[in-house]
């Protein structure tokens, strides 16, 4: 890759997302950590931004690098590749947990009992996440994913006891694969009968407010790496489910046509 050198390219600017995620801190760490990113930037944006900015470089085959993670739909409508990443920095493959209030047992059995038996695999939660990409409203995407697919809800919903109108709060950060997830288990709630409120606040947040009991729960931990730090800060206070999906991933994404495979090919 003599030849080119992306940096000037894109004047040396990763494309991020939301500061707080865990793939923009891991990102900051990176361009610590590698000689070849000494000068970088990693711009704060929001995701669908990032997402904008990916689809406007690929539709030219311009050179791009963005903070990426798997499940997403980004990797059915583009072909791209994570950089290889040999210090080890965004971690290896991870889990999707989830995570409740301490009593919600006590108080809402049934709450916790469908949150519990939630997973699914990241081909379902991409399913979703493809429809709401191309404009489809998440809601009513989750509610045709839950009908498409009575078999593994049946799973979830084992042993859940109707209720009438009790309320509950989910939290998330809107990005695109927490957008489908929660919005699944929500519509999973409401049609046993509970009235769901599902409010997309800053991930720092999520953890405080399932920590301190004002929110019941969410689905979109990501352990161990993207989320350690916020995991360790809290875990003493929460209640974690366990696994909803497994073989997430988050690291930096080009796409193919780029002529780089490790980080460490960048030209410092
Ligand atoms: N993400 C999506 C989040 C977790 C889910 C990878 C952008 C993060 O980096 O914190």
């Amino acid at each position: 890759n003599g030849d080119v050198n992306y940096g000037e390219e894109v004047d040396y600017a990763i494309t991020g997302i939301e500061p707080g995620a865990g793939v923009f801190k891991a990102t900051e760490k990176a361009v610590e950590e590698y000689e070849n990113l000494k000068g970088w930037e990693v711009q704060a944006s929001s995701s669908g931004a990032m997402a904008t900015a990916l689809g406007e470089a690929y539709d030219k085959e311009e050179p791009i690098f963005v903070t990426g993670w798997t499940p997403h739909w980004k990797f059915a409508k583009y072909d791209l590749k994570y950089l290889e990443d040999p210090k080890g920095v965004y971690g290896d493959e991870e889990t999707i947990n989830t995570m409740v209030r301490e009593g919600l047992e006590e108080d809402m059995p049934n709450a916790y009992k469908l949150l519990d038996q939630f997973n699914w695999t990241t081909e379902d939660m991409e399913e979703v996440m493809l429809e709401v990409s191309e404009g489809a409203d998440p809601a009513e995407s989750a509610a045709t994913w839950v009908e498409d697919n009575a078999d593994k809800v049946e799973e979830w919903t084992d042993g859940v006891e109707e209720v009438d109108g009790e309320e509950i709060e989910l939290v998330y950060v809107e990005w695109d694969s927490e957008v489908a997830s929660t919005n699944v288990v929500g519509h999973v709630l409401e049609n046993l009968g509970f009235d769901v409120t599902l409010t997309p606040v800053d991930n720092a947040v999520m953890w405080q407010a399932v920590a301190g009991g004002e929110a019941d729960g969410m689905v979109a931990a990501w352990l161990p790496g993207t989320h350690g730090d916020l995991y360790e800060q809290y875990q003493d206070d929460l209640e974690d489910l366990g696994e909803n999906l497994e073989g997430a991933k988050i690291g930096l994404v080009v796409p193919k046509y780029m002529d780089i495979d490790s980080i460490e090919d960048l030209e410092p």
